[in-house]
């Protein structure tokens, strides 16, 4: 059986089976399979109206339009009512409901692990930074995709006022994560905190992103406010969000959807149309708000800038 493009990375929905049986059981029997049960949910049920309500963020000349792509911006309605963030649901269209009682306000982000000047960022801090807007592809392991106008800055400022210590070669990051704001984390098959990590010279990379905002505004909280990390040459679940610790390491840091299901996921992630996902193929993808299928680039269309970090690596052993 062919994979639809927007299967989520869990095979199952466990919300659905316990939350949602009866309707579960009905599109079980229609289509006969539990794997294809959340993309025909999702066809189904459209993306939740949703609206622009973030505060303004003052953006500084950038540079970098130069690397934006060509293509249409994804609809803020999109990038905001279509979401994974496992925390609140499994169903794209049910996360952004979810967050909303979501308390993103106070924030504290630590920085420090292998580092010289460790800090505690607070949310003032953080939206002090000086914020540059830059559009990016966006390309999901699950087959999806949108072009999205992001807002804030590179993670090499914030490593530059630390000051990664000799020896330091990794970085590892983690979500906020409580049980009682995050009640139906529960069923989501994966464990919590989410967890994810860089190479340090991935980190610095002036294309890696601290996202503080998207369309001009703060992030909604749907999309990982107050600060999400944005890597676009790499799928979707490296940029992790809602971020309060960030660890210089000299090993390679543990990730979420790694420790998962090491065989699917693995630690680099660069998206790469020549290497398949075991259960589908990575060679084309579906922008969101199209029905026809693009072709996926390399890099997500980042090889230029990114390509180099790369090199006499076997990108299929080290996936
Ligand atoms: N904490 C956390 N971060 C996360 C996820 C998550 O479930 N929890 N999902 C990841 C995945 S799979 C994707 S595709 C993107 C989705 O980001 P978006 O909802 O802003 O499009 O967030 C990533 N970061
Ligand atoms: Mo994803």
């Amino acid at each position: 059986m062919p994979n639809p493009p927007n299967l989520p990375p869990s095979e199952v929905t466990p919300e659905d089976v316990f939350l949602n049986r009866r309707k579960f059981m009905k599109t079980a029997i229609w289509v006969g399979s539990t794997i294809t049960t959340s993309s025909i949910y999702q066809t189904l049920k459209p993306a939740p109206k949703v609206e622009n309500t973030g505060k303004d963020i003052v953006v500084s000349a950038s540079p970098s339009k130069s690397i934006a792509p060509t293509d249409e911006l994804s609809r803020f309605q999109d990038i905001a009512g279509y979401n994974n963030f496992y925390e609140f649901s499994t169903q794209k269209s049910a996360v952004a409901a979810r967050a909303q009682s979501f308390v993103t306000k106070p924030w504290t982000v630590q920085v420090g692990g292998l580092v010289q000047n460790p800090i505690a960022l607070s949310l003032d801090d953080i939206m002090g930074m000086e914020a540059i807007e830059r559009i990016y592809r966006f390309r999901c392991v699950e087959g999806w995709s949108m072009v999205i106008p992001w807002v804030g800055f590179p993670l090499s400022k914030l490593l530059e006022q630390v000051k990664p210590k000799d020896g330091a070669t990794h970085v590892a990051f983690e979500s906020f994560f409580d049980r009682q704001q995050m009640p139906y984390a529960l069923f989501s098959g994966i464990p919590f905190p989410y967890l994810e990590g860089l190479r340090l010279d991935e980190a610095m990379h002036p294309l890696t992103l601290l996202a503080t905002g998207l369309y001009g505004k703060t992030l909604p909280k749907q999309n990982g406010a107050p600060v999400r990390l944005v890597v676009p040459w790499k799928y979707g679940f490296k940029s992790i969000k809602s971020i309060v610790k960030i660890t210089v390491t000299d090993h390679e840091p543990v990730t979420t959807w790694n420790r998962a299901n090491p065989r699917e996921y693995g630690f680099y992630s660069n998206v790469n149309p020549t290497v398949d996902h075991p259960r589908w193929s990575q060679a084309q993808e579906r922008r969101i708000g199209e029905t026809r299928l693009r072709p996926t680039l390399m890099f997500n269309g980042y090889g230029e800038e990114v390509a180099h970090l790369y090199d006499g690596m076997d990108l299929r052993r080290y996936f």
